[in-house]
């Protein structure tokens, strides 16, 4: 009999990876969606299986982290093997707009989720992974920072997860439960939430390509993340759990890159060479120069001429807009996970390139299909955050 997996948070990106991932080996994985208005199962669509099929190894779940009675349900029925607790208002602007639901789901929600697992009996049985972060380093105290950096978390969002973070570690030493957390540092993908800056980055120099937008509005250009592929990044959560002693982990790539130098790069493979000038709120990046068959292979050569003739009158295509500062900035994140690498034998696959050629892949492709769409006579939207 292969193991069972509850994930919550499996609508999201690291949920649908890992879900795809303990599926290939063999696990029956259930997971935890909350409902909503219109379907929101986008990213784990393709591993749907209908109800109606006598076995299935992917099935849903209605939930919700704020719902205690409905948690210990499901955790009861599924008497899982292993429990990854990915759910969480993972947002930290948003989280200075919403801190007391932040602080429900992404602190008490962790407890819930523990003390369902020690009501029911079942600490010896199931594992558990809590989803923990680089955000609780905040206005970091040392660098790189380790397991043993203290913590300053500097969002509700970050002091949210200090709680999940503690709470974790308290019910593994009060109760011998196998309860770790990966304390995983930035990490992206194709399916990375579209307000989070590298895919609102990707999104955007796809759309200015071909020509579909004209500016990106940023905030904070100078902080600097240690971002990973969210790929490389659940093998770990799985490694984690199957280590005979829990315990927490740094997950981090080691590099670290301000948001100024991942604009830079983002255009640059797609052979947009950019200049930014100017100071604070007045910075803008230029496009200077177009390496052309870089562009015509990456984005296409019928895109070439109309972005030749846009920057020849305004080659301006980033800028920056007050609105998107934070009122606390966490400006500094770079890992050491020497010991994930030790103990675990995790290793990353991607680097920052690797990342940034693999988004922006799936983005031009993705605004190519919406191009189609508009020049077939169909409406389509601009979304900007
Ligand atoms: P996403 O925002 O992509 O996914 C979050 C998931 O949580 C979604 O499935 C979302 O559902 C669900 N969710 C939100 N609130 C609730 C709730 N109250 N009850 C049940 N489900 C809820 O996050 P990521 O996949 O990027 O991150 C996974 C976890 O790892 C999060 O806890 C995040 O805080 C943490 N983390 C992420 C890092 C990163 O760089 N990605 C780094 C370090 C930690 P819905 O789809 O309905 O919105
Ligand atoms: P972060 O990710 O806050 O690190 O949290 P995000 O991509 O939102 O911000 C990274 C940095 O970019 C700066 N920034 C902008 N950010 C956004 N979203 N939009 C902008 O326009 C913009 N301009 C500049 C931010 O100020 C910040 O410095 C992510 C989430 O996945 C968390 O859930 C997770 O815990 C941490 O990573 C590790």
């Amino acid at each position: 009999m292969g193991k069972t997996a509850l994930i919550t948070g499996v609508t999201g990106q690291d949920g649908a990876y890992l879900a795809e991932y303990l599926l290939k080996k063999g696990y029956t994985v259930h997971g935890i969606k909350r409902r909503s208005s219109l379907f929101n199962t986008e990213r784990v669509d393709h591993l749907y299986q209908d109800p109606h099929v006598e076995k299935r190894d992917f099935i849903l779940h209605y939930g919700d982290l704020t719902d205690s009675m409905n948690l210990t349900g499901i955790i009861n029925d599924v008497s899982p093997d292993e429990i990854y607790n990915l759910a969480a208002m993972s947002h930290v602007k948003v989280s200075f707009d919403t801190p007391e639901y932040t602080a429900n789901a992404d602190g008490l929600g962790t407890l819930r989720i523990l003390e369902a697992v020690r009501l029911l009996g079942l600490v010896k049985k199931t594992r558990i992974y809590q989803a923990s972060t680089s955000e609780l380093y905040g206005l970091v105290q040392e660098v790189p920072q380790t397991e043993k950096t203290p913590f300053y978390p500097r969002s509700p969002y970050g002091v949210a997860k200090l709680y999940a973070y503690w709470i974790t570690v308290n019910y593994r030493e009060a109760y011998a439960l196998h309860a770790s957390n990966g304390i995983l540092f930035n990490h992206e993908s194709p399916i990375r939430g579209e307000t989070f800056v590298t895919r609102k980055i990707s999104r955007a120099m796809s759309r200015i390509a071909l020509g579909m937008q004209d500016v990106l509005y940023m905030g904070n250009l100078s902080s600097r993340r240690d971002w990973g592929h969210a790929k490389d990044y659940i093998r770990a959560m799985y490694l984690i759990l199957q280590q005979e002693i829990p315990d927490d982990y740094v997950i981090a790539t080691g590099v670290t890159t301000s948001i100024r130098e991942f604009i830079f790069k983002t255009f640059a493979a797609a052979g947009m060479e950019l200049r930014f000038t100017g100071d604070k709120e007045k910075e803008t990046g230029s496009i200077v120069s177009i390496d052309e068959p870089l562009f015509n292979r990456v984005v296409g050569e019928m895109f070439l001429e109309n972005m030749k003739k846009r920057i020849s009158s305004d080659p301006v295509v980033v800028r920056v807009d007050q609105n998107y500062f934070r009122p606390t900035e966490v400006d500094l994140l770079i890992g050491d996970s020497t010991k994930a690498r030790t103990q675990l034998g995790w290793e990353p696959e991607y680097d920052l390139n690797g990342l940034i050629n693999d988004m922006i892949t799936s983005d031009i492709h993705l605004m190519k299909k919406e191009s189609h769409i508009k020049n077939g006579g169909f409406r389509t939207f601009n979304y900007f955050e």
